[in-house]
């Protein structure tokens, strides 16, 4: 306890045009943060007073962040605002770490009424990088578009934010701290806890740890390989799979978060994460993962390298759900993926006579179907791969749901896979990005291609490419409403969908801080056992060919290749 209380302050500040959360949360250039008064003060500010005094007062919140440069900074801050807010508790990650899935969980566990999150995720750190704030509600999901459009109007007329400017929290102690405040009749409490036990003691309930240890330290034990990417899944790496699954120390690397993820994309793809590619490639490992800055990515490899397209590896779990104790005693509700990511999911869906929702792109819209009872398991095609036990999308979770089919069906990544493809049939599936292209640029290439599309003439229109020919059954920019409060997103990509079942998606980045961010997806389906082990790249090459004509996208962008080829 401090000897006196602790001032309370309202200081007056002037609001910002540009903070909307996107995708996932607001981001920006860490120096806006950092040099612009009051740019964080006015985003926390928001976050709070969109939320109800009456929720707020005395309640817990819980704060944690993947750990990339000024995030302590931040997080003192926050503390300071929080106290000053009314929040009776705050729980926060020890040192100010905690990956993106742990804090849903420990959001979930804490009966909090929502919960921080400092991360832009898979975007660079360090003073030159990105810096981001995303808010997630007592689910422990990500706030839906009416909360966070709340936040943006209250931002945008905000004119005082309330502060507690000497309290100081020291983060590094796992325990409680007290704190007096004038005007407060309860103290305002910080509880540091360990970072990885209560994410942890989740995975214990939902896995067969035993079986996994067998596989990864036992007698035919497999080697695998895990890249934490220098972000702050390392510490959950190093406790679970190697500490408690016996795995040895030296298969997981990158495993000290550090503020800028060594300058690196801290994004688990085949051109950010080519070092684990390419120590892959000499069959040394059969099984490889990396993970993205904040721990909500995975990107899945077996031996050599071969790799599971995020949109197969949802696919191939649902196939399998039942290697995963968690769902013999919850059962199986419901398959989700967002709109872009290939219909692989579906034709399992089909095959088990389960539902499938079909979302637009970002977790947030998982949250209300998981919390109605009518979604399990879900993912999206940007290595994305998540089950209700949660309300984010976690990486470490589906490497161990990947080590569950391994153990069960004693098989390596590529006989999974390619058997999958064989009962299944194959999608097809490749995204290109274009990074940081002028915004007007793509802003008016998106609108063109909008009116081409909706022109009543483009259905039933022929493309003829090389022996090729496809023809548009439909084409839409994508729109969705909410089956449970019916609420409704609109321009949520522009889709157009032929008659062979093959779609080509445009889409503007909702995550990037500089320019715009084109991402074109392409989704093919085959199911010739005699053509499901081509190179995608080829197989989907006219296709290719006809969105860029379409779009005009290189003649408009000035490019003429994507930065990033999934
Ligand atoms: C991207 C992905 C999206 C994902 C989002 C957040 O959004 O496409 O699927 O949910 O990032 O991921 P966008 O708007 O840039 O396409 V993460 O790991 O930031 O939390
Ligand atoms: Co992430």
């Amino acid at each position: 306890m401090e000897d006196s209380p602790l001032q309370v302050l309202t200081l007056p500040t002037a609001p910002y045009p540009d903070q909307r959360p996107g995708t996932s949360g607001l981001r920006k250039k860490v120096f806006v943060f950092q040099t612009k008064r009051n740019y964080l003060h006015n985003f926390i500010q928001s976050i709070f007073s969109s939320i109800d005094l009456r929720v707020r007062q005395g309640s817990t919140m819980v704060l944690g962040g993947d750990g990339r440069y000024f995030n302590t900074a931040a997080i003192q801050v926050i503390v300071q605002m929080a106290a000053a807010n009314g929040v009776g508790r705050l729980v926060i990650g020890q040192n100010g770490l905690m990956s993106t899935p742990a804090v849903s969980c420990v959001i979930r566990k804490s009966k909090a009424i929502g919960g921080i999150l400092l991360t832009a995720s898979h975007n660079p750190g360090g003073p030159d990088g990105d810096f981001g704030i995303k808010f997630n509600i007592a689910n422990g999901g990500p706030a839906p578009e009416a909360v966070t459009e709340k936040i943006f109007q209250i931002s945008r007329t905000i004119e005082e934010f309330a502060i507690c400017p000497e309290l100081r929290v020291d983060l590094n102690t796992v325990g409680k701290q007290t704190f007096d405040l004038e005007n407060k009749f309860k103290p305002f409490t910080v509880e540091i806890v360990d970072s990885v036990e209560s994410y942890a003691n989740m995975l214990r309930n939902i896995f067969d740890f035993a079986a996994l240890k067998e596989l990864l330290s036992g007698e035919n034990h497999i080697q695998i390989r895990l890249d934490a990417m220098n972000g702050v899944v390392g510490p959950y790496v190093k406790k679970i799979l190697c500490e408690e699954l016996g795995s040895p120390a030296n298969s997981a690397i990158n495993c000290v978060p550090q503020e800028d993820f060594g300058g690196q994309h801290p994004d688990p793809n085949l051109t950010y994460a080519s070092d684990l590619v390419e120590s892959m490639k000499n069959g040394q490992y059969d099984f490889g993962a990396a993970f993205d800055g904040d721990g909500d990515r995975n990107m899945i490899l077996g031996k050599h390298g071969f790799f599971v397209s995020p949109s197969d590896s949802v696919a191939v779990i649902a196939a399998n759900i039942f290697c995963i104790p968690y769902f013999q005693h919850m059962g199986v509700r419901g398959f989700a993926r967002s709109m872009p990511t290939s219909a692989a999911l579906d034709n399992v869906a089909r095959a088990t006579k389960i539902q499938l929702y079909e979302t637009p792109t970002g977790w947030k819209f998982f949250g209300n179907l998981m919390d109605a009872g009518h979604l399990s398991l879900c993912g999206e095609e940007s290595f994305g791969t998540g089950s209700d036990h949660i309300r984010e999308k976690d990486g470490l979770w589906a490497v161990l749901a990947w080590l569950s089919i391994l153990a069960t069906n004693k098989k390596s990544v590529e006989e999974v896979m390619v058997e999958h493809w064989k009962t299944y049939g194959r999608n097809y599936y490749t995204r290109y990005d274009y990074e940081e292209v002028d915004i007007d640029a793509a802003v008016e290439m998106m609108l063109e291609l909008e009116m081409i599309i909706s022109d009543k003439a483009f259905v039933g229109q022929m493309f003829t490419v090389g022996e090729r020919t496809f023809q548009v059954e439909r084409a839409d920019n994508f729109e969705y409403s909410d089956p449970v409060d019916g609420s409704i997103s609109r321009n949520q990509g522009l889709r157009i969908m032929f008659k062979d079942g093959s779609r080509i998606i445009f889409r503007l980045s909702g995550t990037g801080s500089s320019g715009a961010t084109i991402r074109l997806y392409i989704d093919s389906y085959e199911n010739d056992v005699n053509k499901i082990l081509q190179d995608p790249q080829v197989k989907l090459s006219e296709l290719v060919t006809i969105a860029l004509k379409l779009s005009q996208l290189h003649e408009r962008t000035g490019r003429n290749s994507p930065t990033v080829i999934t």
